[in-house]
């Protein structure tokens, strides 16, 4: 079998989405997502300027070959445009192989080593009143476990949570141009442990509680707020501080037994040497997209396992349903499995992706079409064209840059 074409489409059905489609002499095409928020671009001139033109003639049984000739072969290695690029070739050989042989992806991987892959959704609101409601929403639909975020007093748009115009239309996060959101660190830090005190006595005990502090804590901050949780009993507190200091993760797990979830901005198992070798961490984050594909990722899946690390994979609306087919594919597989983010995606994105995964009671399954079980429909794809949209930025009371 050979690679005789392949092509980038770029579209935007609720937001923009890069994938790659890989089509083989035999008749079998695979599907890759290349989708990087707010650096789309960058990804479409990687494929298809620099890596579209080695893969023709390639036979694409030759994965794991083809996926070091992609690293080695570039010199310029790791990054997130690099790994996006890279990811996408390798899921969409993946799909090649399963549809070659019949099989759904996971069964090439090793089979199911569960029924169905646990996830947690999101929960979010600009006051606690809203968070609740917005937590009786996600377990209405079937959710078992709810990542929380709320707003903070004084700070006019936080992380995860929706914000409004004063008409009511909501603030979209992908602008034209980075909105600026303001932070202010104490005010968050003081109004944390509240946010978690209202939701255990509403939901009880029991309910796994997730939040995500998205890189905006120094290590003795990420310290404190894993302290001051710890009665709550969190599921995780993720990207507590940024974490390319991995040193900085040894701090924060001297004074907290608050469990850690790091890496959705990793792209490569270096990242994370010291967090697992050290156990600084107890859930690895990479998405599929992100951190250079399936072969990757089931390889970072093994070195986690090694220090009783669990994979958590990323998966907010910003990984296509070609990124989100392949993720539970891998979840099904690997055994130190943990827990799948998963935000669902817009109907006009499942009509251009029609995918073979299912969402019930709080749990996905890959299904058991060949492949990674998506389809792109094209036309439906080009009625979306790309609409420029970046992330958001952040600045202190001050106007000091901030992480977002
Ligand atoms: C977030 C992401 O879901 C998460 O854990 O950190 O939504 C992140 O903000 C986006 O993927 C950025 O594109
Ligand atoms: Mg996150």
């Amino acid at each position: 079998m050979k690679i005789v074409d392949a092509t980038v489409v770029v579209t935007s059905p609720g937001r923009n989405f890069v994938t790659l489609r890989v089509t083989t002499d035999e008749g079998p095409t695979g599907l890759g997502d290349a989708t990087l928020n707010g650096r789309e671009l960058a990804v479409v001139s990687y494929l298809s300027d620099h890596v579209i033109p080695l893969l023709i003639g390639l036979d694409p049984h030759r994965v794991e070959d083809t996926w070091q000739s992609l690293y080695r072969g570039a010199y310029w290695r790791r990054g997130p445009v690099t790994m996006a690029a890279v990811a996408a070739v390798d899921v969409a050989l993946w799909d090649i192989k399963g549809k070659a042989a019949g099989l759904p992806l996971y069964q090439l991987l090793g089979g199911a080593s569960r029924d169905r892959v646990r996830t947690y959704g999101h929960a979010n609101g600009k006051d606690i009143p809203e968070l609740l409601d917005s937590v009786r929403a996600r377990l209405a639909e079937g959710y078992q476990a709810v990542r929380v975020q709320s707003g903070v007093p004084g700070l006019k748009a936080v992380y995860g949570v929706h914000t409004t115009h004063e008409d009511g239309s909501p603030v979209l996060h992908q602008q034209a141009r980075p909105l600026v959101e303001d932070w202010d660190t104490d005010a968050y830090l003081r109004h944390a442990p509240a946010v978690f005190e209202a939701v255990r006595a509403e939901f009880g005990e029991e309910l796994p509680l997730l939040h995500d502090a998205h890189h905006r804590l120094t290590p003795v901050q990420a310290a404190r707020l894993g302290k001051d949780l710890e009665p709550y009993r969190p599921f995780w507190l993720e990207d507590c501080t940024p974490a390319e200091n991995q040193e900085a993760f040894r701090l924060i797990r001297r004074h907290t037994t608050t469990p850690l979830a790091v890496g959705e901005v990793f792209n490569t198992v270096h990242d994370y040497q010291t967090l697992i070798t050290e156990q600084l961490i107890d859930y690895v984050r990479s998405a599929v997209t992100h951190f250079g594909g399936i072969t990757p990722l089931r390889k970072l899946a093994d070195l986690a396992a090694l220090h009783q690390i669990k994979t958590a994979p990323h998966g907010p609306q910003d990984i296509s349903p070609v990124g989100m087919a392949a993720a539970v594919h891998l979840d099904l597989a690997v055994h130190n499995f943990g827990i799948q983010e998963y935000a669902g995606h817009e109907p006009l994105t499942d009509e251009v992706f029609r995918h073979a995964y299912t969402f019930t009671d709080g749990h996905l399954h890959p299904g058991e079409a060949p492949g990674i079980g998506v389809e792109l429909d094209t036309k439906a794809a080009a009625a979306h064209p790309y609409d420029a949209a970046y992330l958001p930025v952040n600045r202190l009371q001050d106007g000091t840059v901030h992480d977002w």
